[in-house]
This record gives structure tokens, sequence and C-alpha cells, in this order.
């Protein structure tokens, strides 16, 4: 084995698969609100010689020797975090979103608790008591809602149901929720009921880094998060918590859920969290929430009803069965036109999850390009185009072609593409 060939030399099938999505994600519209494009820097650092290293254990503190390049890694990344939150404490070494809230479940609760959980049907998350998950599995999960009327959520039913059943802790956060989440509201729910309280801002962070969002910090026990949706870092996650609970945190993830840490993605994070806290950063989180405004706006236009009615962040959810289409089948029509979304039940759904009756859409990776609100209005039409004749090849054909040209002067990761390709498919 030549271990000094390129990828291209030594495994052709898959270099191939590599170029073809980094072609797929230049000459589409990623729509899809947990998606990001992460820098050539943190793809760099993603990318480095640290996926060899073995590193149980925290910095100063390791089951292996030769740590020390890795030490530097994880203080920076843990230094920076720390900077760009305000957290008292932060672990960086999660291997993902699931595995940051395991180790916070683990760390403070036992098996059979009660956990009050937002509902994944109305915005919550799996790993925040699904029935099917180890969440759900290992406690008992009381889930509050949003309110019917005007679809968000509904904080006196949850402070009721927090005083019925007295939960040992309270989880906020969302992966599918388009307004501002009261911290500070559901934080007083929680003291009146002296049960500890979680935020998962996964889908938030970059907002809250940036100061968009209200924080959480100042109102939690523990806040988790991932690293590669607004924050646009490497696929991972982070728990932060009161010093309180450092000890406790820590020993749940390691010794207690993971071994070795990733620490060429720690490296990446670092890389990430540096660029979340330059000033441009800033500009770019509100940039993110004026252009789901205003694709939101340019929908609501067209005639879609849009959840809650509008969006106050990153991520809105269109109820495409109010015109007629499953979501599972508004995501296929505009897949085959290139512009990538997800199906996704909507509060009170009438239909099962793999058919749901939305779709959700989200800013963060087309505002990565330098798209702005002129292109929003584009999108909002094209999206149009599509949904209203999903089966149209005609209407397909023409849309694929507008979304290649606007893509086309918003590069993306052009300087991977190997020559040939790029010059077959331009
Ligand atoms: N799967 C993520 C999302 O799309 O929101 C949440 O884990």
């Amino acid at each position: 084995m030549n271990h000094y060939r390129t990828l291209a030399e030594s495994d052709p099938d898959i270099y191939q698969a590599i170029q073809d999505e980094t072609r797929r994600q230049h000459e589409g519209l990623e729509l899809i609100a947990s998606e990001n494009f992460v820098s050539e820097a943190v793809l760099q650092a993603a990318g480095s010689v640290f996926t060899n290293k073995y590193a149980e254990g925290y910095p100063g503190r390791r089951y292996y020797g030769g740590c020390e390049y890795t030490d530097v890694v994880e203080n920076i990344a843990i230094a920076r975090a720390k900077e760009l939150f305000g957290c008292e404490h932060v672990n960086v070494q999660p291997h993902s979103g699931s595995q940051a809230n395991m180790a916070v479940y683990l760390s403070v609760l036992n098996y059979g608790d009660t956990i009050l959980g937002f509902d994944l049907s109305h915005g919550g998350h799996l790993t925040h008591g699904h029935p099917l998950n180890f969440s759900g599995k290992s406690y008992k999960i009381i889930p509050y809602g949003v309110k019917k009327d005007d679809e968000t959520i509904d904080y006196e039913a949850m402070e009721q149901l927090a005083q019925e059943h007295k939960p040992r802790l309270i989880l906020c956060g969302a992966s599918a929720y388009s307004r501002v989440i009261d911290f500070e509201r559901i934080a007083a729910i929680a003291k009146s009921v002296d049960a500890l309280l979680m935020a998962d801002i996964a889908h938030i962070a970059g907002l809250v880094a940036a100061g968009i969002h209200p924080s959480p910090i100042p109102h939690c026990d523990f806040v988790t998060t991932t690293t590669h949706k607004t924050l646009r870092g490497p696929r991972a996650g982070m728990i932060m918590c009161r010093e309180q609970f450092a000890k406790d945190v820590d020993r749940s993830l390691f010794p207690g859920i993971q071994g070795g840490p990733l620490v060429h993605i720690i490296a990446a994070k670092a890389v990430a969290f540096k660029e979340a806290l330059q000033p441009e950063f800033k500009t770019y989180q509100q940039q993110i929430v004026q252009n789901a405004k205003a694709l939101c706006a340019g929908l609501v236009d067209a005639g879609f009803r849009i959840v809650s009615g509008g969006t106050d962040n990153h991520v809105f959810l269109v109820d495409v069965f109010s015109q007629g289409l499953f979501g599972k089948d508004a995501e296929k029509a505009l897949d085959a036109a290139h512009i990538t979304v997800n199906k996704n039940s909507i509060p009170f759904d009438t239909n099962p999850p793999l058919k749901a009756s939305g779709i959700r859409i989200g800013t963060p990776a087309v505002t990565t390009r330098g798209m702005g609100e002129s292109e929003m209005k584009v999108i909002a039409e094209v999206i149009t185009e599509v949904l209203s004749a999903p089966n149209d090849e005609t209407v397909r054909t023409n849309v694929t072609k507008r979304v290649k040209e606007l893509t086309a002067g918003f590069p993306l990761y052009a300087n991977r593409l190997s020559k040939v390709d790029s010059a077959s498919g331009d």
C-alpha cells in the first residue's frame, strides 16, 4: 500500500462520490434548516492528522501519551466556547447533540425520573423524550406543546404540567420552532417546582452566540448544542453547564458514554468558534434571519400558510397540506429541481410523520453563500412554481435551470471540484 497516493488515485469510487457531493452542494439550493457550509479552514482541521490520535480523558489528565498538541487544541476550543457563550463550564468532546443530551441526563437523573420536554410533533427533538428514543425509554416523559390558535409555545400549560408532575428536569429548545423561546419564563417555571433546567440550542446556537436570540446561559443549569447548524462548525456536539455540575457532566460523557474524543473534530470546532467570535459572524446571523423573513414573506404572498404565521429566526414550517400536498411529495418534487428541504410534521398534524403536512425551510446555508433578500424572492418564486405543479417535468426542468443559474453566482467549494469535473459541469 502506498500511503502517499491521493484519494483520487487510491480510491476512485469514494473520490468520485465526494466530487459528486461537492457539485450537488454547489449547484443546489440547500434549505435544510439544520445544515450549513463550513469554511475551508474548518474542513482542513476536520481532515487533519488529529484523526489518528487517541486522547481519552481531558486536558492534562489523559489515558494516553503524546497528547501535548491535543491539549493545546482542546484548551483553545474550551476557551473560545466560553468566550463565545459566556458559560461557566464547557465540554467540547460530545460526538453529537444526542450524546451531549444523554450525558446531561445521565449526570443528574435516575432512570424513571420525570422530564418535561417539548413534543417532537410540535417542534421538539427525538432526544427530548420520543418513545422510540433512549430518552423516552429511560425516563418518564411529560410533553408540552404549542397553542392551537397561534402555534406558539403554551407557557401556561407548561407551568400547569410542571406543577402537576413536578419534573426533575425541564427541557427546552427545538428543531422546528420559528419563534423566540422565552428562557427566562421557563426558568421561573423550573424554579417554582424546584426542577433543573436544560436548553438544547442546537438550531439557534449561532443566533445566540451573535446576540440575536436571547441567551439561555444565565437561566439554565445545562445548555447543549450541536456545532454544525447556525454555528457553522463541524458535525458534533457540546455541553455547557454551571460549574457545580462540571465534574458530573464530564464524567458522564467520558468514561460514561464515550471513549476517545474526535480530536480532529475538536480542532475544527475551535476554528469555527474563532470564526464565530469575529464581527462578521454577527452580520451573517442577522442576514440569516432577514433572509428567513424575506423567504417566508415571499411564500405567504404566494398563498402558503406558515405555521405560527412567520419566523423570528432561521427556520419556518410551510403547511403544504393546506394546499393539498403531503410534505413527502413536496420534498420529492423540490429535490428533483435541486431545491433541498425536509418534510416535517406540523403541530396537530393529521398525517403520519413519513407523509407529514409540512416542509421545513431554513436559511443558514444559502446565507453562507452570500445570498440576500433579493435571492430569497427568487427562491420563493421557484418553490412556488414547483409546488404548484409538482409532477410537471417542464416546470422541473425550467426551475432546475434557474436554480443552476442562481447558484452559479455564489460559488461554493469551487477549489475542491476537480478541473475535469468543473469543466464538464459549467
Ligand atoms: N436532525 C436535526 C435537524 O434536522 O433538526 C436535529 O437533530
